[in-house]
C-alpha cells in the first residue's frame, strides 16, 4: 500500500517568451500546478496540472482543477489507499471528466510510485528507448515569423516543425514553408478550424505532403473525420476527439483517423495514456506524445511516456527553452543531436528548482493526510 502523508498545491504563474498564437487566441501567460504527493517516508512525487487559465482547448481550467482536486480527488485517496499507481484511473472513474485535475495527482502517483521502486518513470511504464526524438510547435500569425522561427528550430536540431493553421493561413504559409524545405518533416494542427464545408480548401493542402493534419474538424466529432480521410491523402491525426481509451478505439474502428496524439492531461493520466498506446500499437497505428506549453514536470512525465515502443513520431517534446526564459525543474529540459534523452535515475529524474519556483509561486495548500 502507498502510504501518504501529505499533498501540496502550488499554482505558479509565468510568462512565455512569446505570445503561443491560435485561431482560438493567444496564451501570453501561462498559469500551472504543481502538485507534491509526499508518502510517510518522506519521499515525494511530482505531478502537474495541464488546464489553462480559460476553457479554450478544452472545459477545464485552472479553477475547475482545483475544485475537483482538492473537493473530489484528494478525498477519494484520503478513502481509498492504492497499491499501485494504475489503480488510480478506476478510483477517479466516479467523477466524470476532469481529465487534467485526475492526471495531476495521478502522475505523481507515478513519479512516487518509481522513486520508492528506485527505478526511472520510464521503466514502471515500460519504456524501452533511451532517448526520444524532439519536435516542436510554431504557433504565429504570419509567414515571417514562422520562417523565422522554423530556421531556428531547425538549427537547434529539432527533427519534425508542426505550424498552427486556419482558414485564415494554411494554404499560403504550407506553401512557403514547402518551398524553402522541400524535405523537412512538417505536420499542420488546426485545432479544429474547418468544417466539412472547407473540404476543398483541406483537400488542396494534400499536395504538401504533410506528415498529417491534426483536428481538422470539430473537437468531439469522431463521424466527420471518418468521412473527411475517405477524401483526402494526408492522414489525419485527431488531439481534442481522444479523451480516453474507448475513444481512441472507436477513431480507430471507424477510420476517423491514422496517427493519435497522446496527451496525458487530456486523457486523465499515464494509464490511460499507456492503455491507449498499448492498443495503437496492437492495431499498427503510430502515436505520438502531444505538448500543453507545460513546465518541467510534466515535460518530464512527457519524456518518459515517449519512451514507449509504439511512440514512433517526433512529439511535441521540446527543450525547456522554448517557452521559458527559466523552467521550475533542473536540470532543464534539453534538446541535444535532435533527441531528448530519457533520464535513468529513480522516478521522472528531474529534481524542482525551488528557487525558481518560488519566484513563480501564487498560491500555495498543503493537505495533511
Ligand atoms: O493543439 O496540440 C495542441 C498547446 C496547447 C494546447 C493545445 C495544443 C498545443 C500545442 C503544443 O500545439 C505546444 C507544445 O507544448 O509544444
Ligand atoms: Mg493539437
Amino acid at each position: 500500500m502507498i502510504k501518504l502523508n501529505s499533498i501540496e498545491i502550488n499554482v505558479i504563474e509565468m510568462p512565455l517568451k512569446d505570445p503561443f498564437l491560435t485561431h482560438l487566441g493567444a496564451v501570453e501567460v501561462r498559469e500551472g500546478i504543481i502538485i507534491k504527493i509526499n508518502n510517510s517516508d518522506g519521499v515525494s512525487g511530482f505531478g502537474e496540472g495541464v488546464a489553462f487559465s480559460t476553457p479554450w482547448y478544452t472545459e477545464e481550467t485552472v479553477k475547475t482543477s482545483l475544485h475537483m482536486i482538492t473537493d473530489f480527488l484528494i478525498p477519494l485517496l484520503q478513502k481509498n489507499p492504492v497499491d499501485h499507481p494504475r489503480q488510480v484511473s478506476q478510483l477517479f472513474s466516479s467523477v466524470r471528466r476532469n481529465n487534467m485535475a485526475k492526471a495531476a495527482l495521478e502522475t505523481a502517483l507515478w513519479d512516487l510510485y518509481s522513486k520508492c521502486h528506485s527505478q526511472p518513470l520510464s521503466k514502471s511504464l515500460g519504456g524501452i528507448y533511451s532517448a526520444v526524438a524532439a519536435g516542436v510547435v510554431v504557433a504565429t500569425d504570419s509567414t515571417t515569423n514562422a520562417l523565422r522561427q522554423i530556421d531556428q528550430y531547425l538549427q537547434e536540431g529539432y527533427q519534425r516543425i508542426k505550424v498552427k493553421i486556419s482558414p485564415k493561413l494554411d494554404y499560403s504559409l504550407l506553401s512557403e514553408i514547402r518551398r524553402v524545405y522541400p524535405d523537412l518533416a512538417i505536420m499542420a494542427d488546426a485545432n479544429s478550424a474547418y468544417t466539412l464545408a472547407d473540404m476543398d480548401r483541406i483537400k488542396a493542402l494534400d499536395e504538401f505532403n504533410l506528415m498529417m493534419i491534426e483536428q481538422p474538424l470539430s473537437v468531439d466529432d469522431i463521424l466527420e473525420h471518418a468521412l473527411l480521410q475517405k477524401e483526402i491523402n494526408t492522414p489525419i491525426c485527431l488531439d481534442e476527439s481522444i479523451n480516453s481509451f474507448d475513444d481512441a478505439r472507436k477513431a480507430i474502428e471507424f477510420g476517423s483517423c491514422k496517427v493519435i496524439n497522446i496527451k496525458v492531461g487530456r486523457v486523465g493520466g499515464l494509464n490511460e495514456a499507456k492503455r491507449i498506446h498499448d492498443y495503437c500499437y496492437e492495431k499498427g497505428i503510430p502515436v505520438w506524445c502531444g505538448g500543453m506549453i507545460e513546465f518541467g514536470i510534466s515535460r518530464a512525465h512527457n519524456i518518459s511516456l515517449a519512451s514507449l515502443p509504439g511512440f514512433s513520431i517526433p512529439g511535441d517534446i521540446s527543450s525547456s527553452n522554448r517557452f521559458w526564459e527559466e523552467d521550475i525543474i533542473t536540470p532543464e529540459v534539453k534538446v541535444q543531436n535532435g533527441s531528448v534523452a530519457v533520464p535513468k535515475s529513480p522516478g521522472i529524474g528531474f529534481e524542482i528548482n525551488e528557487k525558481r519556483l518560488q519566484e513563480v509561486l501564487q498560491w500555495k495548500e498543503t493537505i495533511v493526510f
